[in-house]
């Protein structure tokens, strides 16, 4: 069996932002890809996020975030997974991750270091995404 047939994929947009449109086109991307996708849609909050892959067993949670306060939304994160038993949980956070102009590397290191496995600026395309995770989940299950 495929890993994307035996994995499930938490998506959602983080904290209090609304927009939708991005995640959605993800959404679709990796349901074409043959994943299993529980979508939480907009305005999910980190404990939301978790409950719901410690609920359906989910290999990755992928977030998204635009309204440019990735850095205190997504903050955390990886310490309540590893809290809630999720050591080994792939997580990737897309979108538009700053208001500010620092350097993409800037801003991709910051994230890595709060525990993302990938991060991705808007410009992503989403067979980039489906081929990163079949990778990342390969390995790990
Ligand atoms: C449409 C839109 C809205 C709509 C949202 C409707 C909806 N249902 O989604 C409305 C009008 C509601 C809205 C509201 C706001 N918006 Co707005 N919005 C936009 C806009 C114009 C387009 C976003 C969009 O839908 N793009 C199309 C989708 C398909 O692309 P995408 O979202 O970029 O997603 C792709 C990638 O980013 C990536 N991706 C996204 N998520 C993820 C996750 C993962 C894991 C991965 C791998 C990839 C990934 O893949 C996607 C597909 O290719 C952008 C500007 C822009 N051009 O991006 C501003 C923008 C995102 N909004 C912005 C702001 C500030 C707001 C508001 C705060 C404004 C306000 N003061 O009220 C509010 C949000 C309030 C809140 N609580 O969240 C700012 C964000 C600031 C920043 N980050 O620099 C932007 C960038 C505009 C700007 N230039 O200032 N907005």
């Amino acid at each position: 069996m495929a890993i994307e047939e035996k994995i499930k994929v938490v998506t959602g947009t983080i904290g209090d932002d609304i927009h939708s449109f991005g995640i959605k086109v993800i959404e679709h991307a990796l349901s074409d890809a043959g994943f299993h996708v529980v979508p939480l849609g907009i305005q999910t909050s980190q404990e939301d996020f978790i409950e719901a892959a410690v609920e359906t067993n989910a290999g990755a949670i992928l977030v998204s975030s635009m309204s440019g306060h990735a850095r205190l939304l997504c903050e955390g994160l990886r310490e309540k997974c590893v809290e809630a038993g999720l050591k080994n949980i792939i997580l990737y956070l897309g979108g538009t991750l700053s208001t500010g102009d620092a350097p993409w590397d800037e801003l991709e290191q910051m994230f890595l270091r709060m525990g993302y496995n990938r991060v991705y600026p808007p410009t992503v395309m989403p067979g980039q995404i489906m081929e990163n995770l079949k990778a990342d989940l390969a390995e790990k299950y």
